[in-house]
């Protein structure tokens, strides 16, 4: 049978895309959006209200509720689960689960009661730190002073200690909660978690999520002892062994087969990060081509051969799920800070759109926004930094159409800016993500960097790329071959630099370089 379903557990929604590799067609595309869907978990954004604005955790039973209720959903119109020949899947990355009891020991799943209330006796954590927490910069250093610096941790993860990163995490659940923590039995990362709940066993991590934990050598692939021990005692045992992305972690649990109609024995192959799946849902898995993800974050990534790390310290290296590596740079105020400037000048998307292409021109009149309003990841900012340079009409956000192009042309300044380690400016730039739709700041992309924008037909390319992986591993079906029949960009919607646009950013990049420079 040739149809094979990726699974996306990311920060507002989960998604499922299921791919039929004879006719070459996306046969299922949904998405359930946590906070719609799931009210009761009172998580609009996906995550929970916390007094400390650093702290950022979900509930782990609404992503096991979201699994129950989207397979739910697609049957119930009419989508037969038993078509599927295999599985694969994502989840956002660095977010951390932790069990008191491993999966693979738990009672088995019974069909007659909801997962979530049969995980839930097994968590020795009640919430999830997420990526989005920045309330570890203790963990950080500490982590990093006991192996020999952040240069020490840099060279032998790819990134140096993280907030975000799922080791400070767990060194921080350790000295806030010890009890809990010797209580924990296993340590999973939400997209093993996810693989785990699918095939009721102690699924492992993959290389690509993996190397997002400040705990994997990347020489070695395997985790790296010093630093397990700078986190918490006892790590290693909470984790298993990381595997090569391709491998199958088990079949699926009866569970869904009696309630879904899964067929018996349906092979699960490892699940791993939602960039890392976006680069392969891409078709970008060859070195060469640029991502940009828009989504709650943004992010930039590509293929590499070998791993090569920032001299800023702020970009990362994750496994590639195709083999290698891939480098990758996050920025915390994406559809965050674009919401927070519409939402201000009260435009909706059409409207802010026209502004763009419309109703300014590039280099926005030297009119420059620095559109941190929540602590950033790239660069480091610790605390929001919001500020308006130009006229005074623009500086008292009297000017909406202004305001618009402004936050989208420091973003993608930004993104130019702390990419240039990678190598090459890229020739040809693939975009993904719910406002790859908004042709405006695609446009901004596109003049910024002198690069064409194509974009897929297909909206979660981390959700597709579960579908392609699972296809490569139990299907055998070739990465290239699988990205030219699923991944082709959609000509009609290239986007190409205006013409004469070359000059527009001189000004403004410096004046953006300089204002860096004094947020320090
Ligand atoms: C990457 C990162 C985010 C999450 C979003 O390092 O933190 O892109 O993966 O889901």
């Amino acid at each position: 049978m040739p149809r094979y379903l990726g699974l996306d557990s990311s920060t507002q929604s989960l998604s499922a895309v299921v791919i039929d590799t004879d006719s070459g067609k996306v046969v299922l595309d949904e998405s359930l959006n946590f906070g719609a869907a799931l009210p009761e978990y009172a998580s609009p954004s996906g995550f929970l209200e916390h007094a400390d604005p650093r702290v950022k955790h979900s509930d782990p039973l609404m992503w096991v509720d979201a699994l129950d209720r989207l397979l739910a959903l697609a049957k119930a119109s009419g989508f037969d689960w038993g078509s599927v020949a295999g599985v694969s899947g994502a989840g956002q990355q660095h977010g951390s689960v932790y069990l008191s009891t491993p999966l693979a020991k738990a009672r088995a799943w019974s069909s007659g009661e909801p997962l979530a209330r049969q995980v839930a006796p097994l968590l020795s954590r009640k919430t999830s730190p997420i990526w989005m927490d920045s309330s570890t910069s203790a963990e950080c250093r500490e982590i990093a002073a006991a192996v020999g610096g952040d240069d020490a941790v840099t060279r032998s993860t790819g990134s140096r200690a993280i907030e975000r990163f799922t080791g400070p995490q767990i060194r921080k659940f350790f000295k806030e909660a010890p009890a809990a923590y010797e209580s924990t039995a296993e340590i999973h990362l939400v997209s093993s978690f996810v693989a785990g709940l699918l095939t009721q066993s102690s699924a492992s991590i993959d290389y690509g999520d993996g190397a997002g934990m400040n705990l994997l050598d990347l020489e070695s692939l395997a985790w790296n002892q010093k630093l397990l021990d700078a986190t918490a005692p006892g790590l290693a045992e909470r984790l298993r062994r990381p595997v090569a992305s391709a491998t199958v972690v088990g079949a699926i649990a009866p569970y869904f087969v009696e309630k879904y109609g899964f067929k018996t024995g349906t092979p699960v192959v490892a699940f791993t990060g939602d960039n890392p799946s976006s680069l392969v849902g891409m078709g970008a898995t060859e070195p060469g081509t640029a991502v940009v993800s828009l989504g709650t974050s943004d992010t930039v990534f590509a293929a590499m051969r070998a791993p090569k790390t920032d001299p800023r310290g702020f970009g990362h290296v994750f496994g590639n799920p195709a083999g290698g590596f891939m480098c990758l740079i996050c920025y915390s105020n994406g559809s965050l800070a674009r919401e927070a400037v519409a939402k201000k000048v009260g435009l909706d998307w059409p409207a802010f759109e026209r502004a763009i292409v419309e109703q300014t021109k590039p280099g926005n009149s030297n009119n420059l926004m620095l559109p941190f309003f929540v602590p950033e990841i790239t660069p480091r900012l610790p605390s929001p930094s919001v500020g308006l340079f130009g006229t005074p009409e623009f500086e008292s956000w009297q000017a909406p159409p202004l305001a618009a192009r402004a936050v989208v042309e420091a973003q993608a300044l930004s993104m130019l800016r702390h990419s240039d380690w990678i190598g090459e400016r890229p020739k040809t730039i693939l975009v993904t993500g719910g406002a790859a739709k908004n042709r405006g700041i695609l446009q901004v992309i596109a003049d910024v960097f002198q690069a064409e924008l194509r974009t897929l037909a297909v909206a979660n390319a981390s959700a597709l790329g579960g579908a392609v992986r699972a296809a490569n591993a139990v299907g055998r079906h070739g990465f290239a071959d699988l990205a030219a029949r699923f991944s082709a960009p959609d000509a009609a919607r290239a986007v190409r630099p205006t013409p004469g646009s070359e000059r527009a950013y001189d000004a403004l990049r410096e004046a953006y370089a300089e204002k860096l420079a004094r947020l320090g």
